[in-house]
């Protein structure tokens, strides 16, 4: 006698921006590096490692470990944080698409299933167009869409609802662990990419997306379910 639960058919894939599509993360640690030296506030790779997935606002609550700042203070160094992103993403070109990422959303298409973003970023858009992904995906949800962040499930149930699909039958694909429990959080299923310490929550986890095609996937998710 099987014990498997009967799983809904995928339909749709949401990646994640950060960290699985691209690697704006040393974009978003230099940045937070540039402000918090300015401030005279200690900050290190280390500590960014907890900013993945964190929503600015989120992230700069993290840095400031309880300092209390006058509410315009926060605003301006919110503002001057992304200012300094902003002038780093130009840099940005489609050869910045991490391995195997664009190859994966084509294929997904070709076989008849849908692509989403879902990333926390309100700059997601602007990073979109930059590696020429956008004609890649169906729907975008990122940080402008929802109120309140990862590990909040708004995010993922809004871009489920733009690929008109049910929870159910979207895997979130995530490499902070805020993602994974937002994800789980609506209902959706997950696949991990990094670190077993990282996103081991997930039910299935890969190093990259490098050399990876939609059947990996989906064996991935079967094996671990
Ligand atoms: P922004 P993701 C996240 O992107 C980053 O991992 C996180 O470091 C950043 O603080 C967050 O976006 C917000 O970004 O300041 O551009 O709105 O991984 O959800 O794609
Ligand atoms: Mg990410």
């Amino acid at each position: 006698m099987s014990l498997e639960r009967e799983r809904m058919p995928v339909g749709g894939f949401i990646f994640d921006l950060d960290g699985v599509l691209t690697d704006t993360a040393e974009f978003h640690y230099r940045a937070w590096q540039r402000l918090a030296d300015e401030e005279g506030l200690p900050f290190d790779r280390a500590a960014n490692e907890h900013l993945r997935g964190v929503s600015r606002r989120a992230s700069l609550e993290l840095i400031l470990k309880g300092r209390v700042y006058p509410n315009e203070k926060i605003e301006a160094m919110l503002a001057r944080k992304n200012s300094y992103y902003l002038e780093a993403i130009r840099a940005i070109t489609p050869a910045d698409v991490l391995p195997g990422a664009r190859e994966l959303l084509a294929e997904i298409r070709a076989a008849g299933l849908k692509t989403a973003l879902g990333s926390a970023s309100r700059n997601a858009g602007e990073v979109l167009d930059r590696l020429g992904l956008r004609p890649l995906l169906d729907a975008v949800a990122d940080g402008n869409s929802v109120e309140r962040p990862k590990p909040a499930p708004d995010l993922f149930l809004f871009a489920a609802r733009l690929l008109d699909l049910p929870p159910a039958a979207c895997v979130v694909v995530e490499d902070a662990a805020a993602g994974i429990e937002a994800a789980q959080a609506g209902g959706l299923r997950t696949i991990g990419i990094g670190p077993p310490e990282r996103v081991g929550r997930a039910e299935a986890v890969l190093p990259s997306l490098e050399g990876v095609h939609l059947a990996a996937l989906l064996n991935a998710l079967e094996h671990r379910a």
